[in-house]
């Protein structure tokens, strides 16, 4: 590539938005463009911008200003409708301008979204090598058919499935946080997703990863992580850091090393991190290295039903999971537990739904996550979702909408006992009194609870409640597990309209 040529790109991360991650920012694109600045130098000119899927304004006036030959967008679940309208108006507006897709959303769907997008490239997997290589082609008028990990329009449905990833050792990437800098306006309270290592050796059949190319797991350098962690602290303090990894705690010796460099970031830039973990890693060592008031862990329990675990391939009984839980209140009382658990799974039946429900509300000193089981696609659960007769939204989220041992009613009912039980277990106007009541009228059962109280709700207070439903389930994608999770993290705000709506009507039924 000659030195002069200034090939411009932008690079487009699209979040929605969750009351406790408000600023977000796209550890993707900072990752795609450092790698590219640092191994094309001046020859490229790459903008990155993060904006909100309501944004549509600030994209078209980026693409004004920038003149990109290139756009770029990272498609997840969350943003992948919004982008391909993105993608329809861009092309009308600017038919020149190339456009290339990445993310989990392009690497399942692959050629499918390429189409339905009018997309010209869409890369597999991990993006930095690949994204240079197209740049490097691009500028030397060199065909780019062939190119690993890239799928071209014309490619046949069997030429796109073999397309495999590009991974590059993480030694050679360069960081997007102490060599790039956080971008301008992020340097306060922000939410910045944060990487250890890549990869995962399981293969949970409802996970991506599985298909990433990336099972064999690589760490980043610890020195990286450590002048990383200092840098974030120092520019962005108070910021919220996700700990990215498929599992920070897979490999104990460096999880005991990187835990005076996360205590030393939380307690210099009070930084909050989240980490992501499977409870069979942990023991003493790691409760007691991991205690402290600033870290937030989440254990993916996904499933107590043994035949839901077999069938996302994991195998851990329900006695074994509370002792482990048991043992790590004890050991590490300062950290706040999440525990996230899947429902409407293939191998769950309503019954099973309200007993996993039930044991997880009565973990002491824990919040509990309930994500609605979604078929990604790519994944072995989505290409097995017949056999199991699962049937599912087939645009995102891909929420399963009924199963062999679930009905689509039961599903429902199951929705409807989460936005009630958790907007009444976290209101502080509802809260003491919905305890009690399931305590003293339900033996401890909030499953059993719910449906005493749905059966004497007034026809009035069950049209409120299904009229919240369908504003959640029509709202912007995963409206009902955001709502969850927001409600459980950081209630409502009178500002956040929508949510907070539902909020006042959910808790105005309870007093029937
Ligand atoms: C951080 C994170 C979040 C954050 C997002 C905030 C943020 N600012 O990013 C939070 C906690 C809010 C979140 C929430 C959810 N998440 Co999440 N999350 C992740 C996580 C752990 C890391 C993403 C990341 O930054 N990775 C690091 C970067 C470097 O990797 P990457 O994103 O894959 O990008 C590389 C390639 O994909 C590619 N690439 C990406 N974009 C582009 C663009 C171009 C142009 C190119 C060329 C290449 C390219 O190159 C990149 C560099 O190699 C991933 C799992 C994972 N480890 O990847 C899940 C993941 C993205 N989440 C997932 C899901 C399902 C969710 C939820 C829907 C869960 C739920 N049921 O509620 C929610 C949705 C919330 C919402 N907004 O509505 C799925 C997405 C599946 C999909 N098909 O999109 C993932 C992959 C987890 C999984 N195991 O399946 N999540
Ligand atoms: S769900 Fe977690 S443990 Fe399972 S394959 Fe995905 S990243 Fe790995």
């Amino acid at each position: 590539m000659a030195a002069d040529v200034k090939y411009r790109v932008l690079l487009v991360g699209v979040f929605n938005e969750l009351s406790a991650y408000k600023y977000s920012f796209s550890l993707a694109i900072s990752c795609l463009k450092t790698y590219a600045d640092k191994v094309l130098g001046n020859s490229v000119n790459i903008r990155n911008l993060n904006i909100l899927d309501t944004d549509e304004e600030k994209l078209i006036k980026a693409i004004r200003e920038h003149k990109p030959s290139i756009i770029g967008f990272s498609c997840y679940l969350w943003n992948v409708g919004i982008i391909c309208d993105f993608c329809h108006k861009v092309k009308n507006l600017f038919p020149e301008i190339k456009i290339l897709l990445g993310g989990p959303e392009a690497t399942g769907r692959r050629e499918q979204l390429l189409k339905s997008c009018n997309a010209d490239y869409l890369i597999v997997g991990e993006g930095e090598a690949v994204f240079v290589e197209i740049l490097k082609h691009l500028s030397d008028n060199s065909p780019l058919r062939g190119i690993d990990g890239l799928i071209l329009p014309d490619y046949s449905h069997e030429e796109a499935s073999n397309v495999k990833a590009v991974l590059l050792p993480l030694e050679n990437l360069p960081s997007p946080f102490s060599e790039s800098g956080i971008p301008e306006g992020m340097h306060s309270e922000m939410f910045f997703p944060f990487e250890t290592m890549r990869g995962c050796p399981n293969h949970c059949s409802y996970c991506l990863w599985t298909v990433f190319g990336s099972k064999s797991v690589r760490f980043y350098p610890l020195d990286r992580i450590a002048s990383d962690l200092e840098y974030i602290s120092k520019n962005a303090p108070k910021s919220g850091v996700f700990v990215a990894d498929s599992d920070t705690f897979i490999n104990k010796d460096r999880a005991l090393k990187m835990s005076g460099m996360f205590r030393k970031a939380a307690d210099e830039g009070q930084l909050r991190f989240v980490f992501q973990t499977n409870l069979r890693h942990w023991d003493e060592s790691l409760m007691e290295a991991y205690n402290h008031e600033l870290f937030e862990i989440n254990f993916g329990i996904n499933a107590l039903t043994l035949k839901t675990q077999k069938v996302f391939g994991r195998n851990c009984s329900e006695s074994q999971i509370s002792a482990q839980l048991a043992e790590i209140r004890k050991k590490a009382p300062k950290v706040k537990v999440f525990l996230h658990i899947m429902y409407a799974c293939p191998g769950e039946s309503f019954v099973d739904f309200c007993n996993s429900l039930d044991w997880a509300l009565s973990q002491p000193n824990t919040i509990t996550l309930f994500f609605h089981t979604q078929l990604l696609y790519g994944t072995p659960m989505q290409k097995k979702a017949k056999e199991l007769k699962i049937v599912c939204r087939n645009s995102p989220p891909y929420y399963v909408i009924s199963s062999a041992e679930c009905s689509a009613a039961e599903v429902k009912i199951e929705e409807l006992m989460l936005i009630c039980i958790n907007t009444w277990l976290y209101d502080v106007n509802t809260k003491d009194r919905f305890r009690q009541i399931v305590m003293e009228e339900y033996g401890g059962s909030f499953s059993r609870a719910f449906m005493g109280l749905w059966k004497k709700m007034p026809s009035m207070s069950k049209k409120t409640l299904l009229s919240v439903y369908s504003e959640l389930q029509d709202g912007p994608v995963f409206f009902i597990d955001n709502y969850v999770i927001d409600i459980v993290q950081e209630f409502p705000q009178k500002n956040d309209t929508q949510k907070y709506r539902c909020v006042e009507k959910i808790r105005s039924i309870f007093d029937f």
